[in-house]
């Protein structure tokens, strides 16, 4: 499924992120930006041993972190299909601060989407962060993507096409529902 937005396209795809030929894959990382499971482990595979060094070669800050949660890093793509990799922090969900979650979700997508303007892509490739490990609600998480990757689609310098890779049939529903519903603020 796609919507068309004023000045862009956001897809809805079933599918792997490390196939994704775009501009740019946005990864599903931790503050260490190391690697991981799920969409991080999956793209360092893909990409090579090119990619964990450009995370190695980022600055850490005092408590360790390459990128703190809500926040993005950016490098070069490896082997993938892509020219970058935009490295980002979601958050572990928690009901009792579910706001801040909310809050950090919004941002990193926001973050995400400007670094790739940033970087003159007009593609970017997107899965469902922070559903997986990090345990955020998909149908929570499906609104806020959705709202951000639209609500930039308004723009005249947007990104031309945000696509999100679901994994799971049941996924792609949640995000399909979410996108037909969408409408601007007022
Ligand atoms: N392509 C597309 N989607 C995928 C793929 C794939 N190859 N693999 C999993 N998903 P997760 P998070 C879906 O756990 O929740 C890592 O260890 C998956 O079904 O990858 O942000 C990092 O290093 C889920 O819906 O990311 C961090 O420590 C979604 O992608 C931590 O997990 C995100 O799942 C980040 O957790």
């Amino acid at each position: 499924m796609n919507r068309q937005l004023e000045h862009g396209t956001v897809e809805l795809v079933l599918g792997n992120i490390v196939d994704q030929q775009v501009d740019a894959i946005v990864n599903a990382a931790n503050t260490g930006l190391l690697g991981g499971g799920g969409v991080d482990g999956a793209l360092h595979r893909a990409a090579g041993p090119e990619l964990l060094e450009s995370c190695r070669a980022l600055p850490v800050d005092r408590e360790g972190r390459r990128c703190p949660t809500g926040a993005v890093r950016t490098t070069p793509a490896g082997a993938l299909d892509a020219r970058y990799v935009i490295h980002a922090v979601g958050p572990f969900f928690n009901e009792s601060s579910a706001q801040k979650c909310e809050r950090q979700l919004r941002d990193v997508h926001q973050a995400a989407l400007a670094a790739a303007v940033e970087h003159g892509c007009e593609s970017v490739a997107f899965p469902a962060i922070s559903t997986g490990a990090y345990r955020f609600p998909i149908d929570r998480a499906a609104s806020i993507a959705v709202d951000v990757a639209c609500t930039h689609c308004q723009s005249p310098s947007c990104i031309k096409l945000i696509r999100f890779v679901l994994y799971q049939e049941s996924q792609l529903d949640v995000f399909r529902t979410a996108l037909r519903s969408w409408s601007p603020a007022v």
